[in-house]
Protein backbone atom coordinates (compact mmCIF):
# COMPACT_ATOMS: atom_id res chain seq x y z
CA UNK A 1 0.00 0.00 0.00
CA UNK A 2 2.98 2.73 0.95
CA UNK A 3 6.18 1.86 0.04
CA UNK A 4 9.27 1.87 2.41
CA UNK A 5 12.46 3.37 1.87
CA UNK A 6 15.59 2.48 4.52
CA UNK A 7 17.91 5.12 5.03
CA UNK A 8 19.32 3.35 8.46
CA UNK A 9 22.92 1.98 8.84
CA UNK A 10 24.92 4.38 6.42
CA UNK A 11 25.91 7.99 6.66
CA UNK A 12 23.24 10.16 4.56
CA UNK A 13 24.10 10.82 1.15
CA UNK A 14 24.98 14.54 0.93
CA UNK A 15 22.30 17.30 -0.14
CA UNK A 16 21.03 16.60 -4.17
CA UNK A 17 21.75 13.06 -3.37
CA UNK A 18 19.94 12.61 -0.62
CA UNK A 19 17.52 14.37 -2.49
CA UNK A 20 17.14 11.82 -4.97
CA UNK A 21 16.46 9.13 -3.02
CA UNK A 22 13.44 10.81 -1.60
CA UNK A 23 10.25 10.36 -3.18
CA UNK A 24 8.35 12.97 -5.11
CA UNK A 25 5.20 13.08 -8.22
CA UNK A 26 6.58 13.86 -11.56
CA UNK A 27 5.04 16.77 -12.22
CA UNK A 28 6.34 17.69 -15.89
CA UNK A 29 4.92 21.52 -16.52
CA UNK A 30 7.80 21.59 -19.03
CA UNK A 31 5.67 19.24 -21.17
CA UNK A 32 2.23 20.58 -21.27
CA UNK A 33 3.93 23.86 -22.63
CA UNK A 34 3.14 22.58 -26.20
CA UNK A 35 -0.45 22.19 -25.67
CA UNK A 36 -1.14 25.46 -23.52
CA UNK A 37 0.71 27.73 -25.94
CA UNK A 38 -1.96 27.53 -28.86
CA UNK A 39 -4.81 28.20 -26.30
CA UNK A 40 -3.30 31.48 -24.87
CA UNK A 41 -2.29 32.50 -28.21
CA UNK A 42 -6.29 31.93 -29.31
CA UNK A 43 -6.84 33.86 -26.04
CA UNK A 44 -4.95 36.87 -27.05
CA UNK A 45 -6.62 37.00 -30.02
CA UNK A 46 -9.66 36.50 -29.65
CA UNK A 47 -10.76 37.13 -26.08
CA UNK A 48 -14.35 36.35 -25.13
CA UNK A 49 -14.92 33.99 -28.02
CA UNK A 50 -11.95 31.75 -27.06
CA UNK A 51 -13.03 31.88 -23.77
CA UNK A 52 -16.46 30.43 -24.95
CA UNK A 53 -14.99 27.87 -27.02
CA UNK A 54 -12.81 26.78 -24.60
CA UNK A 55 -15.52 26.34 -21.41
CA UNK A 56 -17.36 23.73 -24.47
CA UNK A 57 -14.28 22.18 -25.56
CA UNK A 58 -12.92 21.65 -22.00
CA UNK A 59 -15.61 22.21 -19.27
CA UNK A 60 -18.38 20.79 -21.88
CA UNK A 61 -20.95 23.86 -21.44
CA UNK A 62 -22.39 26.17 -23.40
CA UNK A 63 -21.53 30.08 -21.94
CA UNK A 64 -22.43 33.57 -23.59
CA UNK A 65 -20.30 35.78 -20.99
CA UNK A 66 -17.41 34.87 -18.51
CA UNK A 67 -17.84 37.44 -16.31
CA UNK A 68 -20.05 36.43 -13.54
CA UNK A 69 -23.31 38.88 -13.28
CA UNK A 70 -23.96 39.81 -9.97
CA UNK A 71 -26.81 38.36 -8.97
CA UNK A 72 -25.84 35.37 -9.70
CA UNK A 73 -23.12 36.02 -6.40
CA UNK A 74 -25.98 37.80 -4.49
CA UNK A 75 -27.93 34.05 -4.63
CA UNK A 76 -24.92 32.23 -4.04
CA UNK A 77 -24.63 33.61 -0.81
CA UNK A 78 -27.92 34.00 0.07
CA UNK A 79 -28.48 29.83 -1.00
CA UNK A 80 -25.37 29.47 1.30
CA UNK A 81 -25.70 26.84 4.19
CA UNK A 82 -25.64 28.87 7.13
CA UNK A 83 -23.34 26.33 8.61
CA UNK A 84 -20.72 26.66 5.87
CA UNK A 85 -21.09 30.45 6.16
CA UNK A 86 -20.00 30.91 9.80
CA UNK A 87 -17.11 28.66 9.10
CA UNK A 88 -16.07 30.37 6.23
CA UNK A 89 -16.34 33.20 8.58
CA UNK A 90 -14.35 32.28 11.03
CA UNK A 91 -11.75 31.18 8.39
CA UNK A 92 -11.61 34.57 7.17
CA UNK A 93 -11.64 36.36 10.50
CA UNK A 94 -8.21 34.08 11.61
CA UNK A 95 -6.72 34.64 7.60
CA UNK A 96 -7.27 38.54 8.93
CA UNK A 97 -5.97 38.53 12.29
CA UNK A 98 -2.49 36.66 10.75
CA UNK A 99 -2.19 38.29 7.27
CA UNK A 100 -2.64 41.77 8.86
CA UNK A 101 0.61 41.25 10.95
CA UNK A 102 2.25 40.49 8.26
CA UNK A 103 1.93 44.26 6.72
CA UNK A 104 5.02 46.03 6.45
CA UNK A 105 5.55 49.31 7.08
CA UNK A 106 7.94 51.74 5.04
CA UNK A 107 10.98 52.10 6.27
CA UNK A 108 13.71 54.97 5.71
CA UNK A 109 17.37 54.73 6.37
CA UNK A 110 19.47 57.94 6.76
CA UNK A 111 22.98 56.53 4.92
CA UNK A 112 24.96 59.91 4.97
CA UNK A 113 23.54 63.36 6.70
CA UNK A 114 21.54 64.33 3.54
CA UNK A 115 21.04 61.31 2.12
CA UNK A 116 18.09 58.61 2.46
CA UNK A 117 16.95 55.53 1.03
CA UNK A 118 13.44 54.63 1.86
CA UNK A 119 11.93 51.53 1.13
CA UNK A 120 8.01 51.95 0.29
CA UNK A 121 5.87 49.23 0.15
CA UNK A 122 3.42 49.14 -2.76
CA UNK A 123 0.67 46.82 -3.29
CA UNK A 124 0.57 45.37 -6.70
CA UNK A 125 -2.50 47.17 -8.77
CA UNK A 126 -4.29 44.08 -10.12
CA UNK A 127 -4.65 41.00 -9.33
CA UNK A 128 -6.11 38.00 -11.04
CA UNK A 129 -6.70 35.12 -8.07
CA UNK A 130 -7.50 31.69 -9.45
CA UNK A 131 -9.47 29.18 -7.90
CA UNK A 132 -9.62 25.27 -9.06
CA UNK A 133 -13.08 23.93 -9.94
CA UNK A 134 -13.96 20.12 -10.99
CA UNK A 135 -12.95 17.95 -8.42
CA UNK A 136 -11.65 20.37 -6.29
CA UNK A 137 -13.78 23.00 -5.46
CA UNK A 138 -11.85 24.56 -2.74
CA UNK A 139 -14.19 28.03 -1.71
CA UNK A 140 -11.18 28.02 1.23
CA UNK A 141 -8.97 28.58 -1.27
CA UNK A 142 -10.47 32.16 -2.04
CA UNK A 143 -10.18 32.94 1.12
CA UNK A 144 -6.41 32.24 1.00
CA UNK A 145 -5.93 34.10 -2.12
CA UNK A 146 -7.79 37.14 -1.20
CA UNK A 147 -7.29 37.56 2.27
CA UNK A 148 -3.39 38.41 1.78
CA UNK A 149 -4.94 40.50 -1.12
CA UNK A 150 -6.67 42.74 0.63
CA UNK A 151 -4.52 43.34 3.25
CA UNK A 152 -1.72 44.34 0.93
CA UNK A 153 -4.11 46.99 -0.15
CA UNK A 154 -4.66 45.55 -3.36
CA UNK A 155 -7.46 47.53 -5.02
CA UNK A 156 -8.15 45.70 -8.57
CA UNK A 157 -8.95 41.90 -7.46
CA UNK A 158 -10.01 39.71 -10.02
CA UNK A 159 -11.30 35.91 -9.36
CA UNK A 160 -11.64 32.79 -11.85
CA UNK A 161 -12.63 29.57 -11.79
CA UNK A 162 -14.00 26.72 -14.16
CA UNK A 163 -17.72 27.25 -15.79
CA UNK A 164 -19.37 23.91 -14.35
CA UNK A 165 -22.25 22.36 -16.63
CA UNK A 166 -23.84 21.28 -13.05
CA UNK A 167 -24.48 25.35 -12.49
CA UNK A 168 -25.60 26.79 -15.88
CA UNK A 169 -21.80 27.01 -16.67
CA UNK A 170 -21.37 29.28 -13.45
CA UNK A 171 -18.32 28.31 -11.72
CA UNK A 172 -19.36 26.10 -8.21
CA UNK A 173 -21.63 28.14 -6.31
CA UNK A 174 -19.88 28.15 -2.79
CA UNK A 175 -17.15 29.23 -4.62
CA UNK A 176 -19.40 32.36 -5.89
CA UNK A 177 -20.62 32.61 -2.25
CA UNK A 178 -16.79 32.77 -0.85
CA UNK A 179 -16.45 35.38 -3.49
CA UNK A 180 -19.51 37.34 -2.18
CA UNK A 181 -18.24 36.88 1.89
CA UNK A 182 -15.37 38.74 0.56
CA UNK A 183 -16.42 41.45 -0.89
CA UNK A 184 -14.97 40.28 -4.35
CA UNK A 185 -17.41 41.20 -7.12
CA UNK A 186 -15.30 40.89 -10.01
CA UNK A 187 -15.44 37.17 -10.74
CA UNK A 188 -15.45 34.84 -13.81
CA UNK A 189 -15.98 31.22 -15.12
CA UNK A 190 -12.77 30.39 -17.00
CA UNK A 191 -10.70 27.71 -16.15
CA UNK A 192 -6.96 26.20 -17.07
CA UNK A 193 -4.57 27.91 -18.64
CA UNK A 194 -7.43 29.97 -20.23
CA UNK A 195 -8.14 31.71 -17.30
CA UNK A 196 -4.09 32.40 -17.10
CA UNK A 197 -4.34 33.68 -20.41
CA UNK A 198 -7.42 35.96 -19.88
CA UNK A 199 -5.65 37.53 -16.96
CA UNK A 200 -2.64 37.93 -18.88
CA UNK A 201 -3.85 39.29 -21.87
CA UNK A 202 -7.16 40.60 -20.81
CA UNK A 203 -10.16 40.37 -22.77
CA UNK A 204 -13.44 42.84 -23.59
CA UNK A 205 -14.71 41.61 -19.95
CA UNK A 206 -11.82 41.54 -18.10
CA UNK A 207 -9.08 44.32 -17.98
CA UNK A 208 -5.36 42.24 -17.85
CA UNK A 209 -3.64 41.89 -14.14
CA UNK A 210 -0.49 42.35 -13.13
CA UNK A 211 -0.06 39.22 -10.96
CA UNK A 212 -1.60 35.93 -11.35
CA UNK A 213 -2.26 33.61 -7.94
CA UNK A 214 -3.71 30.64 -7.00
CA UNK A 215 -2.87 26.75 -6.96
CA UNK A 216 -4.53 24.67 -10.28
CA UNK A 217 -3.47 21.92 -12.54
CA UNK A 218 -0.86 21.45 -14.41
CA UNK A 219 -2.60 23.13 -17.34
CA UNK A 220 -2.66 26.22 -14.59
CA UNK A 221 1.01 25.90 -13.80
CA UNK A 222 1.93 25.80 -17.48
CA UNK A 223 0.07 28.78 -18.68
CA UNK A 224 2.10 30.63 -15.25
CA UNK A 225 5.01 29.69 -16.88
CA UNK A 226 4.47 30.43 -20.66
CA UNK A 227 3.12 34.38 -19.55
CA UNK A 228 5.77 34.43 -16.71
CA UNK A 229 7.24 38.23 -16.93
CA UNK A 230 3.78 39.75 -18.50
CA UNK A 231 1.99 38.70 -15.38
CA UNK A 232 3.86 37.96 -12.15
CA UNK A 233 3.09 34.90 -10.15
CA UNK A 234 3.42 33.36 -7.16
CA UNK A 235 4.32 29.82 -8.41
CA UNK A 236 3.66 26.66 -10.49
CA UNK A 237 2.00 24.77 -7.46
CA UNK A 238 2.14 21.14 -8.04
CA UNK A 239 0.41 18.13 -6.30
CA UNK A 240 -0.12 19.05 -2.34
CA UNK A 241 2.42 17.04 -0.35
CA UNK A 242 2.46 16.05 3.49
CA UNK A 243 5.65 15.03 5.26
CA UNK A 244 5.47 14.00 9.09
CA UNK A 245 8.31 13.51 11.36
CA UNK A 246 7.49 11.22 13.80
CA UNK A 247 9.34 9.86 16.66
CA UNK A 248 7.80 6.59 19.14
CA UNK A 249 5.98 8.64 21.01
CA UNK A 250 3.62 9.81 18.24
CA UNK A 251 0.18 8.26 17.85
CA UNK A 252 -0.16 5.82 14.35
CA UNK A 253 -4.03 6.93 14.50
CA UNK A 254 -3.26 10.42 14.02
CA UNK A 255 -0.24 9.98 11.64
CA UNK A 256 -2.23 7.72 9.71
CA UNK A 257 -5.35 10.02 9.43
CA UNK A 258 -3.19 13.30 8.50
CA UNK A 259 -0.97 11.44 5.46
CA UNK A 260 -4.64 10.29 3.98
CA UNK A 261 -6.16 13.48 4.65
CA UNK A 262 -4.10 14.91 1.74
CA UNK A 263 -4.09 11.65 0.14
CA UNK A 264 -7.40 12.84 -0.79
CA UNK A 265 -6.68 16.10 -2.75
CA UNK A 266 -5.12 14.07 -6.02
CA UNK A 267 -3.83 10.49 -6.99
CA UNK A 268 -0.57 12.65 -6.94
CA UNK A 269 -0.90 13.96 -3.73
CA UNK A 270 2.53 12.93 -1.70
CA UNK A 271 2.28 11.39 1.75
CA UNK A 272 5.25 10.78 3.41
CA UNK A 273 6.41 9.30 7.21
CA UNK A 274 9.85 10.49 8.15
CA UNK A 275 10.25 8.56 11.48
CA UNK A 276 13.01 6.31 13.34
CA UNK A 277 10.82 4.06 14.74
CA UNK A 278 10.15 0.77 13.04
CA UNK A 279 7.18 0.33 15.77
CA UNK A 280 5.47 3.16 14.66
CA UNK A 281 6.15 2.75 11.06
CA UNK A 282 4.29 -0.33 11.16
CA UNK A 283 1.46 0.47 13.56
CA UNK A 284 0.99 3.34 10.71
CA UNK A 285 0.63 0.94 8.12
CA UNK A 286 -1.82 -1.26 9.65
CA UNK A 287 -3.66 2.28 10.53
CA UNK A 288 -3.47 3.41 6.74
CA UNK A 289 -4.97 0.10 5.94
CA UNK A 290 -7.99 0.47 7.86
CA UNK A 291 -8.54 3.90 7.89
CA UNK A 292 -8.70 4.28 4.08
CA UNK A 293 -11.09 1.38 4.00
CA UNK A 294 -13.47 3.86 5.34
CA UNK A 295 -12.82 6.38 3.34
CA UNK A 296 -14.94 8.00 0.78
CA UNK A 297 -12.53 8.74 -2.04
CA UNK A 298 -11.12 5.34 -1.88
CA UNK A 299 -9.66 4.88 -5.02
CA UNK A 300 -8.39 8.32 -5.13
CA UNK A 301 -6.50 7.76 -1.87
CA UNK A 302 -4.88 4.57 -2.50
CA UNK A 303 -3.53 5.43 -5.67
CA UNK A 304 -1.81 8.76 -4.26
CA UNK A 305 -0.96 6.46 -0.87
CA UNK A 306 0.88 3.80 -3.57
CA UNK A 307 2.40 6.18 -6.13
CA UNK A 308 5.98 6.52 -6.25
CA UNK A 309 5.60 10.27 -4.41
CA UNK A 310 4.65 8.79 -0.92
CA UNK A 311 6.67 6.24 1.46
CA UNK A 312 7.58 5.70 4.79
CA UNK A 313 11.50 6.41 5.24
CA UNK A 314 13.05 5.10 8.39
CA UNK A 315 15.96 6.41 9.51
CA UNK A 316 18.52 6.35 12.75
CA UNK A 317 17.10 9.12 14.83
CA UNK A 318 15.81 12.86 14.51
CA UNK A 319 18.57 14.52 13.64
CA UNK A 320 18.87 12.47 10.10
CA UNK A 321 15.21 13.12 10.05
CA UNK A 322 15.33 16.54 10.10
CA UNK A 323 17.91 15.83 7.09
CA UNK A 324 15.70 13.93 5.89
CA UNK A 325 12.80 16.31 5.78
CA UNK A 326 15.20 19.52 5.32
CA UNK A 327 16.51 17.94 2.00
CA UNK A 328 12.68 17.15 0.76
CA UNK A 329 11.03 20.54 1.13
CA UNK A 330 7.95 19.42 1.90
CA UNK A 331 4.95 21.47 1.35
CA UNK A 332 3.18 20.63 4.98
CA UNK A 333 5.14 19.45 7.50
CA UNK A 334 3.79 17.97 10.51
CA UNK A 335 6.13 17.62 13.79
CA UNK A 336 5.03 14.66 15.72
CA UNK A 337 7.33 14.10 18.36
CA UNK A 338 8.89 14.50 21.99
CA UNK A 339 9.30 18.14 22.49
CA UNK A 340 8.00 18.76 18.85
CA UNK A 341 8.48 22.89 19.48
CA UNK A 342 12.15 22.21 19.72
CA UNK A 343 12.28 20.06 17.05
CA UNK A 344 10.27 22.28 14.47
CA UNK A 345 12.39 25.21 15.84
CA UNK A 346 15.31 23.54 13.59
CA UNK A 347 13.17 23.02 10.41
CA UNK A 348 14.67 25.04 7.89
CA UNK A 349 12.94 24.20 4.60
CA UNK A 350 9.19 23.75 4.55
CA UNK A 351 6.21 25.77 3.56
CA UNK A 352 4.38 25.51 6.82
CA UNK A 353 5.35 23.27 9.84
CA UNK A 354 2.43 21.85 12.30
CA UNK A 355 3.87 21.22 15.63
CA UNK A 356 2.46 18.46 18.06
CA UNK A 357 -0.44 16.56 18.43
CA UNK A 358 -2.80 19.10 18.11
CA UNK A 359 -1.75 21.05 14.87
CA UNK A 360 -2.97 18.55 12.00
CA UNK A 361 -2.72 19.59 8.90
CA UNK A 362 -6.41 20.22 7.90
CA UNK A 363 -6.57 22.62 10.31
CA UNK A 364 -4.09 24.69 8.38
CA UNK A 365 -6.24 24.10 5.34
CA UNK A 366 -9.15 25.69 6.71
CA UNK A 367 -8.75 27.66 9.83
CA UNK A 368 -5.34 28.36 11.51
CA UNK A 369 -5.46 32.08 10.62
CA UNK A 370 -2.01 30.37 8.31
CA UNK A 371 -1.52 30.27 4.57
CA UNK A 372 -2.41 27.32 2.55
CA UNK A 373 -1.08 28.22 -0.31
CA UNK A 374 2.41 26.66 -0.10
CA UNK A 375 5.03 26.00 -2.41
CA UNK A 376 5.13 22.24 -3.69
CA UNK A 377 7.38 20.08 -5.58
CA UNK A 378 10.81 21.12 -2.94
CA UNK A 379 10.21 24.89 -3.70
CA UNK A 380 10.27 25.09 0.06
CA UNK A 381 13.72 25.00 0.00
CA UNK A 382 13.76 28.85 -1.95
CA UNK A 383 9.91 30.08 -1.62
CA UNK A 384 7.60 30.69 1.00
CA UNK A 385 3.91 30.60 0.65
CA UNK A 386 1.63 33.30 -0.24
CA UNK A 387 1.49 36.52 2.12
CA UNK A 388 0.54 40.06 2.15
CA UNK A 389 4.06 40.11 0.93
CA UNK A 390 3.52 38.54 -2.46
CA UNK A 391 1.19 41.36 -3.44
CA UNK A 392 3.43 44.25 -2.50
CA UNK A 393 6.83 45.66 -4.42
CA UNK A 394 9.60 47.72 -2.70
CA UNK A 395 10.20 50.69 -3.68
CA UNK A 396 13.24 52.02 -3.33
CA UNK A 397 13.69 55.89 -3.00
CA UNK A 398 16.87 57.66 -3.70
CA UNK A 399 16.65 61.04 -2.00
CA UNK A 400 20.61 63.14 -1.84
CA UNK A 401 21.72 66.28 -1.52
CA UNK A 402 23.81 68.29 -3.38
CA UNK A 403 26.56 68.22 -0.26
CA UNK A 404 25.74 64.04 0.46
CA UNK A 405 26.58 63.38 -3.75
CA UNK A 406 29.77 65.37 -3.73
CA UNK A 407 31.04 63.51 -0.72
CA UNK A 408 30.62 59.78 -2.58
CA UNK A 409 31.15 61.11 -6.52
CA UNK A 410 34.40 59.83 -6.80
CA UNK A 411 33.40 56.60 -5.75
CA UNK A 412 30.70 56.59 -8.46
CA UNK A 413 33.33 58.12 -10.88
CA UNK A 414 35.88 55.30 -10.56
CA UNK A 415 33.18 52.81 -10.24
CA UNK A 416 31.81 53.64 -13.52
CA UNK A 417 35.28 53.85 -15.06
CA UNK A 418 36.08 50.61 -14.11
CA UNK A 419 33.38 49.31 -15.86
CA UNK A 420 34.06 51.53 -18.69
CA UNK A 421 30.83 52.96 -18.55
CA UNK A 422 32.07 56.92 -18.34
CA UNK A 423 28.89 58.47 -19.49
CA UNK A 424 27.58 56.87 -15.82
CA UNK A 425 30.81 59.30 -14.19
CA UNK A 426 29.60 62.12 -16.48
CA UNK A 427 26.17 62.40 -14.98
CA UNK A 428 27.75 63.03 -11.58
CA UNK A 429 30.30 66.05 -13.31
CA UNK A 430 27.66 67.64 -15.12
CA UNK A 431 26.20 68.27 -11.55
CA UNK A 432 29.70 69.73 -10.51
CA UNK A 433 30.93 72.05 -13.63
CA UNK A 434 32.33 68.85 -14.82
CA UNK A 435 34.43 67.67 -12.27
CA UNK A 436 34.91 65.13 -9.76
CA UNK A 437 34.45 67.26 -6.39
CA UNK A 438 37.55 66.27 -4.27
CA UNK A 439 35.99 63.92 -0.85
CA UNK A 440 36.56 65.93 2.25
N1 LIG B 1 -4.12 21.12 1.36
C1 LIG B 1 -4.38 21.97 0.23
C2 LIG B 1 -5.38 23.06 0.51
C3 LIG B 1 -6.75 22.60 0.76
N2 LIG B 1 -7.12 21.56 1.51
C4 LIG B 1 -7.92 23.16 0.33
C5 LIG B 1 -8.43 21.49 1.57
N3 LIG B 1 -8.92 22.45 0.83
C6 LIG B 1 -3.04 22.58 -0.23
O1 LIG B 1 -2.39 23.24 0.79
ZN1 LIG C 1 -5.81 19.85 2.04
Amino acid sequence: MISRIDLRGDALPEGGALRDLLPRAEFDVEAALEKVRPICEDVRHRGTAALIDCARRFDGVEIERVRVPAEALERALAELDPAVRAALEESIRRARLVHREQRRTDTTTKVVPGGTVTERWVPVERVGLYVPGGRAVYPSSVVMNVVPAQEAGVEGIAISSPPQKEFGGLPHPTILAACALLGVDEVYAAGGAQAVAMFAYGTDECRPVNLVTGPGNIFVASAKRLLKGRIGIDAEAGPTEIAVLADATADARHVAADLISQAEHDTLAAAVLVTDSAELADAVEAELKTQVAATKHLERITEALAGQQSAIVLVDGLDEGLTVVDAYGAEHLEIQTADATAVAARVRNAGAVFVGPYAPVSLGDYCAGSNHVLPTGGCACHSSGLSVQSFLRGIHVVDYSRDALAEVAHHVVTLAEAEDLPAHGAALKARFDWKVPQSK
